[in-house]
């Protein structure tokens, strides 16, 4: 090697020492900036957080000394699960209850409704109970179901659907009237279609809507505490706003006992929805003893109608549920809807 190209070589090494270092030079700029951007973020994060947490602190004592009113939107969303459930009770039945001891136990009860004050309730959920003439099994269940549903942390409302006169009872569509008219009041997330003699004995059985439709009767008293058959769905069942929608509710046409339970579920799998149970230790109740009710004998017509399901379900629920509304009536425990079915339906 000649000196002349010693030299040529020892530049371009240099050449590329620098060019090397001009690269570092470039790479350590732009992470020392991002990282000063990224610290100056987080501590802008922390000064909003605490400027907020001051507004808030600022606001509660404003409300103890000057009774300002809540503002809801500031207030957080209540926890997954509450801090108020106690798991399973034994429930008792005293026969000698009356509506002045409910009423005095539930003061803070208004027109059915309760929300807690203490945070945003996870979901507004309507109750519905199709009743006629069970007037002591609905004392027995509005004086464990309030305390239950606050316990919850639920912002709710109960809706008794009353059935007026003798015609056969129609259970299913005296749940389609509730559904309408609840959602006539307020725009329900979560709707809870009840019996009125079922009484949750756990409160870890979240009276809740979920992805699918729930099915919260798995075990009761007299039963053994056991699921009655795979693709059994009575007793109180829980269907979002749109899972119920979307089957078009329940069948009308099912007068007297027995079925609309079925084919509600029929409708649920027609539309790909699972449904679903919460544990068997959890979704525990006591069904008030009773004996079958006069105006509500077995549907002989059941089977027959459970065949006809998926040629049936678009055209008779909710979109063709009519009704006589013969009042609308905002007790302290519970709004109380009367209904007339003035279609007489065949009695066989
Ligand atoms: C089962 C189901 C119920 C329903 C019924 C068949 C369970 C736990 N329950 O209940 O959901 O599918 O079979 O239709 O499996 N009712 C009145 N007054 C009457 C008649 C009925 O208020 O005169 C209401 C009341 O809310 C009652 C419900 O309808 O809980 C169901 O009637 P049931 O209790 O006589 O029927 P049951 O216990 O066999
Ligand atoms: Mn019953």
């Amino acid at each position: 090697m000649g000196l002349s190209s010693a030299i040529l070589h020892l530049f371009y090494k240099f050449k590329l020492l620098l060019l090397f270092t001009l690269c570092m030079m470039v790479v350590a700029w732009v992470t020392s900036s991002y990282l000063v951007d990224n610290i100056q973020e987080t501590s802008k994060v922390k000064i909003l957080e605490e400027s907020f947490m001051k507004a808030a602190m600022l606001e509660k004592e404003n409300q103890q000394t000057m009774e300002v009113p809540t503002v809801k939107s500031t207030m957080s969303h209540c926890p997954a699960l509450s801090p108020y459930l106690q798991g399973s009770s034994k429930l008792k039945f005293k026969a000698s209850l009356t509506l002045e001891e409910v009423l005095k136990e539930n003061s803070q009860v208004a027109k059915g409704r309760h929300r807690p004050a203490e945070c945003l309730a996870l979901q507004r959920v309507a109750i519905l109970i199709p009743h006629r003439n069970r007037e002591k099994h609905l004392l027995y269940l509005m004086e464990h179901l309030h305390p239950f549903l606050q316990r919850q942390q639920l912002d709710y409302g109960v809706y008794v659907i009353h059935q007026a006169g003798n015609t056969k009872f129609n259970r299913a569509k005296l749940l389609n009237v509730g559904y309408l008219e609840a959602l006539k009041e307020e725009n329900w997330d979560c709707f809870i279609f009840h019996d009125v003699d079922l009484v949750p004995e756990n409160d870890f059985n979240m009276y809740m809507c979920d992805k699918q439709p729930k099915h919260l009767v798995v075990g009761r008293n007299n039963t053994g505490y056991r699921l009655r058959y795979q693709g059994y769905f009575g007793g109180v069942t829980a269907l979002t706003r749109d899972q119920f929608s979307k089957v078009n509710g329940f069948s009308n046409n099912y007068w007297g006992w027995g079925g609309e339970d079925d084919d509600l579920r029929i409708r649920v799998e027609l539309q790909k929805m699972k449904v679903m149970r919460p544990s068997l230790d959890v979704a525990r109740y006591t069904m008030i003893f009773h004996t079958r009710d006069r105006g509500n004998e077995e549907n002989r017509e059941r089977m027959k109608l459970l065949r006809q399901v998926s040629q049936m379900w678009k055209t008779d629920g909710l979109n063709s549920c009519s009704y006589k509304l013969l009042s609308v009536e905002h007790n302290p425990l519970y709004t109380n809807i009367t209904v007339d079915f003035n279609i007489s339906p065949k009695i066989s």
